[in-house]
């Protein structure tokens, strides 16, 4: 696999953790940025859908395959919100911190033991724009949504997400620590796998 693979996605934070997470595999991967690629409308109803369409978008600009990452944070006590509109969830064009702000009132007056949560990651791996087998996979990390943001590492939704597992924030873990137990990293580990055996 030594052809050059778009990686379909505008989000720095995501970039940075694809880096670190790919190095030394021997894969040539590219941000969609380098071909200017213009954002898709993410008009799914799921992430597997939303993965698709990013997907879809790179490979017809590019020409290449693309592999491209849906994401976002569940939160039980809102019946699954933010969910699929994780990134826009305190509005268009709003800030991580806007979001955090927003989410940390939604739960103002939700006890402690109800703030369970999760971070889902779906992935998706075309080989080109018309592929009609797209490679996906998913991954999920369970976690706690705390009452004020903390750590400084990270992107998005990390000061604010609690790792039981690790007694910290997911801003707090050092980035290779967050790369092992992430669903980020839970979901681009089987979608290498399935991209090898897949050929
Ligand atoms: P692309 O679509 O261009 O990839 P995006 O930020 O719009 O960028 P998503 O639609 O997948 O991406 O939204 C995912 C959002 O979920 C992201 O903006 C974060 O707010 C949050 N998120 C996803 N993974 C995260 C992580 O590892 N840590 C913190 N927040 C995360």
């Amino acid at each position: 696999m030594s052809h050059t693979i778009v990686l379909a996605t505008g989000n720095a934070g995501k970039v940075i953790e694809f880096n670190s997470l790919l190095a030394g595999l021997g894969l040539h991967i590219r941000p969609q940025s380098d071909f200017a690629v213009p954002e898709a409308e993410e008009t799914g109803l799921s992430f597997i859908e939303n993965a698709i369409i990013k997907a879809r978008n790179a490979a017809r600009h590019t020409g290449l395959p693309a592999m491209a990452d849906d994401s976002g944070i569940e939160v039980d006590a809102l019946n699954g919100a933010p969910g699929i509109y994780s990134a826009r969830y305190a509005g268009l064009n709003k800030s991580s911190l806007d979001n955090n702000r927003k989410l940390l009132e939604s739960l103002r007056d939700t006890a402690q033991e109800q703030r369970s949560a999760r971070f889902q990651c779906v992935m998706a791996y075309l080989r080109h724009a018309e592929d009609p087998t797209p490679i996906t996979a998913q991954g999920t990390w369970e976690g706690m949504i705390l009452n004020a943001p903390q750590g400084e590492h990270g992107f998005g939704y990390d000061p604010i997400f609690w790792v039981p597992t690790h007694q910290c924030s997911a801003a707090e873990l050092p980035e290779a620590l967050k790369n092992t137990l992430s669903h980020r990293a839970l979901a681009l580990q089987s979608l290498l796998a399935q991209m090898k055996l897949h050929g």
